[in-house]
């Protein structure tokens, strides 16, 4: 059996975060297992204001002690990871165990909680983990602070965002999200390896109900990539499956709607 790590935050919602991760990994067929760096929640008394509560460094070890060195993983990813010693773990476990196959979701904010920004954070982020990722998964937004282009508004702007990302480090660049660039008539992510750029182009879906969509792209790249196909396949076919994903969302409530993973499979039990 293939496995695959998430080390990231845990949505009680259960549209994004560790939630997103297993139910793609399920949809891809491997084993998936978690470290949980922190608990995000949402306050429906309050306009469904986010909470969050990091897991303490003792704790967050012990999980990855689990994982890493008592079953061992093909392939990890990690997400929203909240504090210094959670970017310092994650750098530790990945380099010990030598995660050839580890993709970096640079998770900087959840939707409409944009106070939660932490530059020093994001630099930890970058310094210590760009090296280690074969692949990073950044959106506009985290690709404009990545590379200090701060607005990115052109395709022309993101191909040189995902130079200066991979200078830092990262061996592959995949800039999701390419639909909020000012022109954008269709979904346009950039894949740059180094070496050269792949506009990867496919039909925009419109839906608002978006939640989770960045950590399941994340998720399916890192599950392909345990399954051992190339990280240019791993991408084409995670670019599929979130377009599945959100061709299945669906409101949870007045203020959220996640993707549906499992609409990948269109035969399932109940449908
Ligand atoms: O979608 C970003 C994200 C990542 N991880 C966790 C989250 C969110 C947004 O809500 O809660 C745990």
């Amino acid at each position: 059996m293939v496995k695959v790590a998430t080390i990231a935050g845990s949505d009680a919602s259960g549209g994004a975060g560790l939630e997103a991760d297993l139910k793609t990994f399920e949809e891809y067929g491997v084993y998936g297992m978690t470290a949980v760096t922190l608990i995000a929640t949402m306050d429906p008394d309050n306009n469904w204001a986010h909470g969050v509560f990091p897991i303490d460094e003792k704790t967050l070890k012990a999980q990855l002690e689990t994982v890493f060195k008592g079953v061992g993983v093909t392939a990890a990813k990690s997400g929203m990871l909240g504090t210094f010693y959670a970017v310092e773990l994650v750098r530790e476990y990945i380099s010990t165990y030598k995660i050839k196959n580890y993709v970096l979701d640079p998770v900087m904010v959840c939707k409409g909680n944009d106070e939660a920004l932490n530059p020093e954070l994001n630099q930890s982020v970058a310094e210590k983990l760009l090296p280690l990722a074969n692949v990073v998964t950044p959106n506009l937004f985290e690709a404009g602070q990545l590379s200090g282009i701060k607005e990115i508004l052109s395709v022309e702007q993101m191909k040189e965002a995902a130079k200066i990302i991979a200078e830092k480090g990262a061996a592959n660049v995949f800039i999701k999200g390419g639909s909020k660039l000012l022109d954008a008539s269709e979904a346009v992510d950039l894949l740059y390896d180094g070496k050269s750029f792949e506009l990867i182009k496919d039909r925009l879906i419109k839906t608002n109900w978006v939640h989770g969509a960045g950590c399941t792209v994340s998720a399916a790249i890192a599950a392909g990539l345990a399954r051992g196909i190339s990280v240019y396949d791993a991408v084409i076919l995670a670019k599929k499956f979130i377009s599945q994903s959100l061709n299945g969302s669906f409101a949870l409530n007045k203020w959220v709607g996640p993707g549906n993973p499992a609409n990948w499979r269109k035969n399932n039990l109940f449908s």
